[in-house]
């Protein structure tokens, strides 16, 4: 049987709007859990992470807030993320805005490092969450974790980085809200970005495929970071920074789906649920359907 760790991951100073801490307790009371042990997985639920003690951290730039909290967080985070790859078959991380990814995503690509494994990454988010801690103008740290796991310069303070995720190995789907500065850093550097422009004219299916088809010609290991706002608004409204024009109920379950079949998929996150913003506990229940496929409950 396959083993599946899950980590709560209640953290919200990376979003502008609170209720993020909450996302955990969320995702458990939809049943995310016991829905893949019926899906045959050998699940263990590990509770919620912790901080790691807070330091005196400042930033020049003055809309940089909650620098500790990301810092004592993407320590903490970092170790757990490096231990559950080494102790199961598909850690997940259930947050928590988009800022424990910079931790989790660290410590993920640590153990393939360990393994001798190249790490891939999909993103799934309305954002490219290319920040560094000069070029946000929010101050909103959840929109920087993909600048800080790929080594980018301009993160000064947070905890150096045992493995960087090369670049060329992160693509993204379903972007369409970018920062000025971000998109001369997605450019720059080199990410493999799917706008909704893209996906409106191809599908999801073709640009997923040809990426699978790299993890696997690679013998990667596969990290997915799923963002509530990936989603259109009105399926998922539990999100702080929700734009509209995203993925469909179909789309995503499909994208799921795929990345099932392709048994590449070796660790997800679960980002910006903020149960205090959702309508009924709709949001809470769509994730934790969509882990689903992604676990294999087939509808035939
Ligand atoms: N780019 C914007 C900023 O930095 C918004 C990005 C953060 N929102 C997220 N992340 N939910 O995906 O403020
Ligand atoms: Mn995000
Ligand atoms: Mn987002
Ligand atoms: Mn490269």
């Amino acid at each position: 049987m396959k083993t599946c760790h899950i980590l709560g991951v209640p953290v919200q100073t990376g979003a502008s709007r609170k209720g993020c801490i909450m996302g955990p307790a969320a995702l458990r009371t939809a049943g995310l859990p016991d829905t893949l042990r019926q899906l045959g997985w050998d699940v263990t639920d590990l509770g919620d992470a912790r901080p790691d003690q807070y330091q005196n951290v400042n930033h020049t730039n003055p809309a940089v807030h909650h620098l500790p909290d990301m810092v004592a967080w993407t320590s903490s985070l970092t170790r757990h993320a490096l231990q559950m790859a080494r102790t199961c078959d598909v850690p997940v991380f259930m947050g928590g805005d988009h800022s424990m990814s910079a931790g989790t995503v660290a410590g993920i690509a640590q153990h393939a490092a360990e393994l001798n494994q190249p790490q891939f990454v999909l993103w799934l988010d309305a954002h490219t969450d290319l920040h560094t801690l000069h070029t946000t103008t929010s101050g909103n740290l959840h929109g920087t974790p993909v600048a800080y796991f790929t080594g980018q310069t301009g993160f000064e303070g947070l905890p150096p980085l045992a493995a960087p995720v090369d670049p060329h190995n992160m693509y993204m789907m379903g972007i369409r809200s970018v920062d000025p500065e971000e998109k001369r850093h997605a450019r720059d550097i080199g990410v493999t970005v799917f706008d909704m422009r893209t996906l409106d004219e191809s599908g999801v299916i073709r640009p997923l495929t040809h990426f699978l088809e790299r993890v696997e010609h690679a013998g990667g290991r596969l990290h997915v970071s799923l963002d509530v706002d990936f989603l259109d608004p009105e399926i998922a409204p539990g999100g702080g920074t929700v734009v509209p024009g995203g993925i469909t109920f179909r789309e995503a379950h499909l994208i799921m789906e795929i990345l099932h079949d392709s048994g590449l998929v070796t660790s997800l996150d679960l980002a910006e649920l903020n149960p205090f913003l959702d309508v009924r506990g709709k949001t809470a229940h769509l994730l934790t359907d969509l882990t689903a496929s992604l676990f294999g409950r087939h509808i035939l």
